[in-house]
């Protein structure tokens, strides 16, 4: 339908609701998706475990499936720093900083080596940036996520990081990806911008720029989304939005939470709005050879992360394009005839 990848998260391995043991599953995702990101079974911890320990056979499984159904992988993550998924090894490493840059360095080579010509494009380092709302204020010295690696390497490492997976896998496209780059956040959004310049003005091996896009039904306006894609085409650099969902309920922005207590027509209604003014956002400003697709977080209601979210107490969101039961049948919600809508518009 779309000329480049429209993109699923799954759950594998084993995970609960793991695709893979779930026939209904893969046959919605083969019949309406062109890509796979693993929400979590490629990231550092389950690849990487202990120093001399890589273990590919779940994320292997994963890629052949995918290989076998004729869908591309979008890899995730060769760097984040949440502390459940940063290997015990590395948090406990005693060296010095020139031995903790071999040591990421080949944690990415080797990965990075493993899935060359399998892996269509890459988030090389995830989530860099400071959170919103922390008031430290612009400026590159302030910008940086205090992150472990942060504190070995300096920014460095993420240079380092483009520049290990480019040499590595020549193919595959190079991301940074973050949450609420995407507009709403002036400060955060300006260090997206020095950190990609940091990166251009080095020559270093950067394609693109993911957008996670964890938004709000409210939150960002359709304006400072396109603005900040205008950003980033404005560089030169794809437009990938990696992470989408749109809760039908703002636990942030409006005074009375949730504002919407059942999955009601309204409720729907707006839903399929937002999704599809996202969808037309991106067509609109993205020009088709930056366009590095568009994923969704999860298939249907029940497998969102959302769901387990403390902010989102009390609420159901209801916040993916598919409606069902855990091993299916899934029914497409108004939501995904909005990004049918959008895409068929072209
Ligand atoms: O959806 C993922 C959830 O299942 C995991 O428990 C969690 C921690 O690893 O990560 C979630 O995915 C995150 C993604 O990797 C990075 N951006 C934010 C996503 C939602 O938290």
């Amino acid at each position: 339908m779309a000329d480049f990848p429209i993109g699923m998260a799954v759950s594998a391995g084993d995970e609960n609701r793991s695709m893979l043991d779930i026939q209904a599953k893969q046959e919605t995702i083969a019949h309406h998706f062109s890509q796979l990101t693993a929400g979590n079974i490629m990231k550092m911890r389950y690849l990487h475990p202990q120093e001399n320990t890589y273990d590919w056979t779940e994320a292997d499984e994963l890629v052949s499936w995918a290989e076998t159904n004729g869908l591309s992988i979008h890899g995730h993550t060769f760097i984040w720093h949440s502390d459940y998924q940063v290997p015990d090894f590395m948090k406990n490493y005693i060296g010095d900083a020139n031995g903790f840059e071999t040591l990421l360095d080949s944690h990415v080579t080797t990965i990075a080596d493993h899935f060359r010509g399998k892996v269509d494009s890459w988030d090389v380092v995830n989530e860099a940036l400071h959170q919103q709302g922390d008031g430290v204020g612009v400026g590159e010295g302030n910008c940086y996520r205090n992150s472990l690696f942060y504190q070995k390497l300096g920014k460095d490492y993420l240079a380092n990081a483009f520049t290990a997976a480019k040499a590595a896998d020549s193919g595959a496209d190079l991301y940074y990806n973050d949450f609420s780059t995407e507009g709403g956040d002036d400060d955060k959004f300006a260090c997206l911008l020095i950190l990609v310049d940091d990166l251009l003005d080095n020559d270093i091996a950067i394609d693109g720029v993911g957008f996670q896009m964890h938004v709000q039904i409210d939150w960002p306006s359709t304006d400072d989304i396109a603005a900040a894609f205008q950003a980033i085409v404005d560089r030169g650099l794809k437009v990938k939005i990696t992470e989408l969902e749109v809760p039908v309920n703002n636990p942030w922005g409006a005074a009375s939470f949730p504002q919407y207590t059942s999955f009601s027509e309204a409720a729907a209604t707006r839903q399929k709005a937002r999704y599809k003014a996202i969808v037309e956002t991106y067509l609109t400003t993205v020009p088709a050879n930056l366009r590095g697709g568009i994923t969704v977080w999860g298939l249907w209601d029940g497998d969102s992360w959302l769901l387990n979210l403390s902010e989102r107490a009390g609420s159901d969101d209801w916040p993916l394009l598919f409606t069902g039961d855990a091993n299916g049948p899934y029914e497409p919600k108004p939501a995904f005839y909005g990004v049918a809508e959008a895409l068929s518009e072209e």
